[in-house]
């Protein structure tokens, strides 16, 4: 019986070891190879990559209601040096209602893109940003990025952002500090929008590869970015392509609209990482249950 026991209680340990994994939404995305110019325009060689929709409304004010309006879309592309993504964000109301001044952590009431990247696969299930190589950025609808948002990043993300008739798009290029990319490697990443408003609250927030919002903590949830040898084939830049030039059609953020420092601890991530803990204690108790009935019927059985 002891033996039985131990056999269930390891296998419960085991389960439970498994649990976070279980969250994992596991999306996969892959990267073709081409060399976009980051100023806030979709270059022609963005039409031929992937490009998914940030499907999950995960938080927000609003989650109870589907959006109307508001959709994210992320694509990707690789060279020898950078990671390029491309966010294309339609909107009813795109603001900056806090300034996304560096020293800011309340950037989540803002329009803004948020940026996961785990270089090495180490999708640490905890404290996700005192692992070398996993890092979030922030980029805001108003040209203000944060480089990196969380983790220790010594390079920094260039960005570009120009607004549309609807919403704004966002051209980023990443340069990794510990691998060399090449054909074949698997990188871990995600994207999140957080629509804000001009009361600075935020209506709703969409995910890539997490659907629970706990993107932030977690990096086990964060989908899978497989770099291809494919070509999207030569760089073909329109004759009359500006020079990179700032949003002009964005309203410039000025010093004395700058916000004071605020903690870095966020609270964006509290409810929803006790709803996810609720889930894990929901599963356990679960597991327990079924433990235990089993631990009862084979006590049964021997008496019998
Ligand atoms: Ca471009
Ligand atoms: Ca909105
Ligand atoms: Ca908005």
């Amino acid at each position: 019986m002891k033996k039985t026991l131990a056999l269930i209680l390891s296998t419960l340990l085991l389960v439970l070891c498994m649990l976070p994994q279980a969250f994992a939404i596991g999306e996969e995305m892959t990267a073709k190879r081409g060399t976009p110019v980051i100023d806030g325009e979709i270059d022609e060689i963005w039409k031929n990559a992937d490009r998914q929709e940030l499907k999950y409304v995960k938080a927000g004010d609003l989650k109870d209601f589907p959006p109307e309006v508001e959709k994210a879309f992320a694509s990707v592309l690789w060279d020898d040096n950078y990671i390029y993504f491309l966010f294309e964000v339609t909107d009813d109301d795109p603001v900056a209602a806090t300034p996304a001044d560096p020293n800011t952590a309340q950037d989540w009431k803002n329009d803004t893109i948020f940026l996961y990247i785990d270089e090495t696969n180490a999708m640490p299930m905890s404290s996700p940003w005192d692992t070398a190589g996993v890092y979030q950025f922030s980029i805001c609808v108003d040209g203000n990025f944060r480089s990196p948002r969380n983790g220790t990043y010594g390079k920094e993300i260039k960005a570009a952002v120009k607004a549309t008739e609807n919403g704004f798009i966002a051209e980023v290029a990443f340069e990794p500090e510990i691998i060399k990319l090449e054909a074949g490697i698997e990188l871990t990443v995600d994207y999140q929008y957080n629509d804000g408003t001009e009361n600075s609250t935020r209506d709703y927030c969409l995910g890539w590869s997490d659907e629970t919002d706990s993107a932030a903590s977690n990096a086990s949830v964060w989908g899978t970015l497989k770099l291809s040898a494919e070509s999207v084939g030569e760089t073909a830049q329109p004759a009359e392509e500006p020079a990179s030039q700032p949003a002009a059609e964005q309203p410039a953020t000025t010093a004395d609209e700058v916000a004071s420092a605020s903690p870095e601890t966020s609270t964006e991530t509290s409810a929803p990482t006790a709803a996810q803990t609720g889930d894990v204690v929901t599963i356990a108790a679960a597991a327990l249950a079924i433990a235990g009935a089993l631990g009862v019927g084979l006590t049964k059985k021997k008496r019998s």
